[in-house]
């Protein structure tokens, strides 16, 4: 994040006694679904930053071409800091590099085959367009890349996503990861 830099200089990083993990992907990778059972399993809070940005208005308008909301970067950081500072979230969101990477311990992008993703995006009602640009994102890796670049290379995990079994097994590896991280964190 080098653009954020100067930023980071500036505000320590705040020891946490529990920590933020950050879940990401494409639209339908299942990161919506997944989160809501890791902070059942794990009792950390989720945040789901769409609702978030619909509800205080984190935005700049509608993209009627997308059918989706401009986001407003600033006020959404401005909006989270105090949230992340104590620790304890599970941040849920299809873009990861707008947020400083101070906050996160733990990075997840959530991957999906073709065939899986497809009907999972029409079956919302997306428009044609949407669907395509979100198939592509997910081809080309979008996401996953963009973690890559933000964040430390140890902390980006990558789960496959296709499954109820596959959404299981993550929340259990969410879960062992939560009580590791405490174990080598919190005296
Ligand atoms: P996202 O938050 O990434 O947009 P979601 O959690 O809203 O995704 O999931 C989209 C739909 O796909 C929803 O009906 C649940 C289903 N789904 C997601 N991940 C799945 C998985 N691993 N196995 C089966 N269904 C899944």
């Amino acid at each position: 994040m080098d653009s954020d830099s100067d930023y980071e200089a500036e505000i320590p990083h705040f020891p946490r006694d529990l920590p933020n993990i950050l879940i990401t992907g494409t639209p339908g990778t299942g990161k919506t679904t997944t989160s809501e059972m890791a902070a059942e399993a794990t009792g950390l809070t989720h945040i789901n930053v769409g609702d978030l940005v619909k509800a205080k208005s984190l935005h700049e308008g509608l993209d009627t071409e997308y059918d989706s909301y401009i986001l407003d970067e600033d006020k959404l950081i401005d909006e989270m800091e105090e949230m992340m500072r104590p620790g304890g979230k599970i941040v849920d969101f299809h873009t990861c590099e707008i947020f400083p990477e101070r906050w996160f311990d733990l990075v997840i992008v959530l991957r999906t085959d073709n065939g899986v993703l497809y009907p999972r995006l029409e079956s919302r009602g997306y428009n044609a367009k949407k669907i395509n640009e979100n198939m592509e994102c997910e081809i080309m890796q979008v996401v996953l890349e963009e973690a890559r670049e933000s964040y430390e290379e140890q902390i980006v995990i990558e789960l496959e996503s296709n499954s109820i079994e596959q959404m299981e097994e993550n929340v259990s590896r969410i879960k062992a990861w939560m009580e590791s991280w405490k174990i080598k964190n919190v005296a």
